[in-house]
């Protein structure tokens, strides 16, 4: 393990995780005297606009993986309308390698539920929702403890902290559905269906829960919100970069020395996050990565110096994503990674539409027989084409998304491929591992 250089170790801006170390951070009491509430108290007294106003002047963007302008989608909200108003936080967090939002609603719940309070209080909500992920029952339990406390102090339910304004906060654990990740399967969850996409336009923002409109935010966006209220625009774009502004929480996983969550400004790169890591495994070099969970296209030890925002991740050809850093080393295969990436989406696929529920089913079985040691150099140009029938052709992005690390990996190692397809790598799958798909 090698140690990290002072100025590596400066980029570190623990601001979201800055309570995890704190021992009972996730209770009331402790969380108060770390700061807790004080951004409500402050955010409470100012007009809802202005706090959408400084939201935008934040230059605050999506958490989830779209990076969409937080302030921006507030403001679509329509005002007078009328109708109820939803916040919706996304805890679905499943993203494979993905695993910032469950350590943050582990360790600080009150957090997030502050985050919520102040959000629904700009976009007037008198409901609000944490849809988290079945899976993750201990995270939901400390949420839960988080709600019944705020109640308990006022925070939540009538008159809050004596403004006049009411909210409503439930959790509502899903039942582990990757696609319940994506905005409107998770409103068709909520509402009782079965959870599949919804046709966009209209997006939420105007008809969203119940037909209302409804902000949908990643726990991370709504966790910021305090910190931006208590530090202000200038102060929050004084970390990241001009256009990705803030402090990120980038989750490593894989061949380095100290896996774990690093939170440092966006814009960050592979080779400081593995250097904060304390450098790769020993015997392990770097081969391949993923800058945001497998539904972005695979970088290599080319991309090294790569801004890990979201402009300089799209400049290197790939997406930012959820900034889930899954490290490969020269001992790890990219076309077996690819392959279980791949079974990840097919059995995921809600199957709504065709290309993503009969594309990954067959790029599945293309990729059985490659491992099995009984491809061919027409299955290269198959597995091209079926990404080219899904990309662009799909109805929500899980299709587009299982894409990423085929194509990808295919550009940066295709010989890869042809050590399986011409016998210089032994077969990783046996016969009886071909069918069953
Ligand atoms: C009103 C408009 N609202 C866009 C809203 C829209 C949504 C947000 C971003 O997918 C990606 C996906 C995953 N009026 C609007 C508007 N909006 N135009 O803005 O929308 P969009 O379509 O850019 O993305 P999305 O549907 O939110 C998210 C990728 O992130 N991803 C993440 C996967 C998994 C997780 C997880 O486990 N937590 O996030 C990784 O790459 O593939 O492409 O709210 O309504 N004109
Ligand atoms: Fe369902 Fe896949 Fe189509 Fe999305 S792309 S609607 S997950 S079948």
């Amino acid at each position: 393990m090698t140690t990290p250089a002072p100025e590596t170790l400066a980029k570190l801006t623990p601001v979201l995780t800055k309570r995890w170390l704190s021992p009972d951070a996730w209770r009331l009491d402790t969380y108060e005297k770390l700061d807790g509430y004080a951004a409500l108290r402050k955010a409470i007294k100012a007009h809802p606009d202005d706090l959408i106003q400084l939201v935008k002047d934040s230059g605050l963007r999506g958490r989830g993986g779209a990076g969409f302008p937080t302030g921006l989608k507030w403001g679509f909200i329509p005002q007078g309308d009328g109708k109820p108003h939803y916040l919706v936080v996304n805890a679905d967090e499943g993203e494979p390698g993905t695993c910032k939002d469950l350590p943050l609603m582990t360790h600080d719940p009150h957090s997030l539920v502050e985050g919520v309070i102040i959000a629904s209080y700009a976009i007037r909500a008198n409901r609000a929702y944490i849809y988290i992920r079945g899976e993750a029952v201990h995270a939901a339990r400390r949420l839960r403890n988080a709600v019944n406390e705020a109640y308990a102090k006022g925070y939540l339910g009538r008159d809050i902290l004596g403004s006049g304004f009411d909210l409503d906060l439930v959790v509502h654990s899903g039942a582990g559905a990757y696609i319940c990740g994506e905005e409107t399967a998770l409103l068709d969850s909520l509402e009782g269906f079965r959870g599949q996409p919804r046709l966009r336009p209209p997006f939420p923002a105007t008809h969203g829960l119940y037909a209302s409109p409804t902000v949908v935010n990643n726990v991370g966006t709504i966790a910021s919100v305090p910190y931006i209220v208590l530090g202000g625009a200038d102060w929050w774009k004084s970390m990241g970069t001009e256009k990705s502004a803030g402090p990120m929480i980038y989750s490593l996983s894989g061949r380095i020395a100290n896996p774990g969550q690093y939170e440092c400004g966006l814009g960050i790169t592979l080779r400081e996050l593995i250097e904060l890591a304390g450098g790769m495994q020993p015997g392990h070099n770097l081969k391949f990565w993923t800058p945001g969970g497998s539904s972005t296209p695979l970088l290599t030890a080319e991309h090294l110096d790569v801004p890990l925002d979201f402009e300089g991740v799209a400049a290197a050809g790939s997406i930012l994503g959820t900034t889930a850093t899954q490290i490969f080393s020269d001992q790890d295969c990219p076309v077996y990674a690819t392959y279980r990436w791949l079974e990840f989406y097919h059995h995921e696929s809600c199957g709504k539409c065709t290309p993503c529920r009969e594309g990954n089913y067959w790029m599945v079985r293309v990729y059985r027989r490659i491992l099995a040691g009984q491809g061919t150099q027409d299955d290269l140009d198959t597995l091209l084409d079926t990404c080219d029938n899904i990309l662009g052709r799909s109805f929500c992005g899980l299709g587009d998304g299982a894409t990423s690390p085929v194509t990808s990996s295919l550009k940066y190692f295709k010989q890869d491929y042809l050590d399986y397809i011409e016998g210089r790598t032994a077969p990783k799958l046996s016969d009886k591992q071909l069918v069953g798909a």
